[in-house]
């Protein structure tokens, strides 16, 4: 039924797993990176740093106690999880994935340690509380994001040293620490899971050599033993290849692949979700204006609905706990978008075909075909179905009838002179049972 999809990635999500329901119908959520690194939002020392904002205490190889000093320089007067998750809702996205611990160590939770928000002055309180709540009120699932690798944790220590600065990616694992490092990962993990009812835990910096896939397999198990409602991400292992995401042949741990930056040029036999930023970082970074086009994303959604996968588009907020404004402005076009055509998108699957002229998506006997590019010449041709077609018409205006020809191995829809929606018109058609194709 799906996309043929190269070679199948051994996820350890089960098709029937009925604990993966809800995040494979959400299709889009929402990827908040924030912590620190706001503050300095791509400079240090008056120095414009060149790569993504979050990854500032690396890029500029600062020292623990000078990126420390961030700490008491973080107060988001303006931070109001109710506006965030309202933003959220209202673009379509089902879920919210924000960095509970990033790489460099800085929790945005109550930790039983002292390196978190909660315990920084002159800010001081509970920012993953917040956010939950809110997410619970407005029914969006709130899920965690948490660094493997941890640049501030005594437990590591630079890869090197340059020019007397330290190197810290990949972090080294200083002889004898590692279990009480993993104690502390589970320390958090069980806050998380047990306090702040996360429902995915979204591993990243699991690529140190100190990290095996051993490691990842135990940590998973343990997990869904604490909750067995939880959903991980590959990256909870070592089985992730590269950018792409995909969980290598063999037996690895995590419940879905993580392209990242990347859509994967095919639908693909099990679950993924591709990350991906509106401009070219994750955490705010003042000079960045590199924008995507409200188009694009809208484009990128329906492109990877139409492939079986998920969007989890980023914010980076800004360190007065407000998104960038260029962020609002794109959110709210695509909740324009989602608010005519959204039941294309949620709940629906991989599609039979993808044709050039845009994408298809479908849910029981619908069929939703996404048009990018209206054709000119009125006639919209897609390969013929082999059941019985009862309506074709427009999501936009659901009582207009369009007329449907079959011509041999095609079918061909008569289309009104323009389209609906500059960015992606959706024309659905219902059929009797299940859509197939006729060959
Ligand atoms: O949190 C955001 C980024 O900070 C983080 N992931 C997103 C979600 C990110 N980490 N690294 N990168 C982005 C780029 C680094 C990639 C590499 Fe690798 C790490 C290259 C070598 C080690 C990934 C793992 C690709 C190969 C192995």
């Amino acid at each position: 039924v799906l996309l043929a999809g190269g070679s199948i990635p051994s996820t350890a999500a089960s098709p029937d797993d009925s604990r993966m329901d809800w995040w494979r119908d959400a299709r889009f959520g929402m990827f908040i990176h924030w912590g620190l690194y706001a503050v300095p939002a791509g400079k240090y020392d008056g120095k414009e740093v060149k790569g993504i904002g979050e990854w500032i205490m690396s890029r500029a190889n600062i020292p623990r106690d000078r990126y420390e000093a961030y700490a008491p320089q973080f107060d988001p007067q303006q931070y109001d999880a109710d506006t965030w998750v309202r933003i959220a809702k209202y673009a379509g996205m089902k879920y919210i994935v924000i960095t509970s611990k990033h790489h460099d160590g800085f929790c945005l939770f109550d930790s039983a340690g002292q390196y978190d928000v909660v315990d920084a002055p002159p800010y001081g309180k509970d920012i993953l509380a917040d956010l939950r709540d809110a997410c619970e009120r407005h029914g969006v699932k709130f899920c965690t994001y948490y660094s493997i690798m941890d640049w501030h944790h005594p437990s590591q220590k630079p890869a090197k040293m340059n020019n007397g600065r330290p190197v810290w990616n990949p972090t080294q694992m200083i002889d004898g620490q590692k279990q009480q490092y993993v104690d502390y990962m589970k320390g958090h993990l069980k806050t998380l899971v047990e306090d702040y009812r996360t429902h995915v835990l979204w591993f990243d910096g699991e690529w140190p050599s100190w990290w095996t896939d051993q490691d990842g397999q135990e940590l998973y198990q343990w997990l869904l033993e604490l909750n067995p409602e939880s959903i991980v991400n590959n990256r909870v292992g070592a089985g992730r290849k590269g950018m792409s995401g995909f969980t290598q042949e063999g037996s690895f741990a995590g419940d879905f692949g993580t392209p990242e930056q990347e859509i994967p040029a095919t639908g693909v036999d099990s679950d993924w979700e591709s990350c991906m930023t509106m401009n070219d970082t994750w955490g705010f970074k003042t000079s960045d204006k590199n924008w995507k086009s409200s188009q694009r994303l809208i484009q990128n959604l329906i492109d990877i609905t139409s492939k079986g996968g998920n969007y989890l588009l980023n914010i980076g907020p800004k360190a007065d706990g407000t998104f960038p404004q260029a962020s609002v402005d794109r959110l709210r076009a695509i909740g324009q978008w989602m608010s005519v055509n959204g039941e294309s998108i949620h709940g629906t699957q991989a599609a039979l075909f993808r044709p050039d002229w845009g994408r298809v998506t479908r849910k029981d006997g619908t069929l939703y075909l996404h048009v990018f590019d209206w054709p000119s010449n009125g006639k919209l041709t897609i390969p013929a179905l082999s059941n019985e077609v009862r309506r074709v018409s427009l999501l936009a205006s659901p009582e207009t009838t369009l007329n449907l020809n079959r011509d041999g191995e095609t079918m061909v829809i008569d289309l009104p002179s323009t389209a609906p929606d500059d960015i992606a018109s959706v024309i659905t058609i219902d059929t009797k049972g299940e859509p197939a194709l006729s060959k």
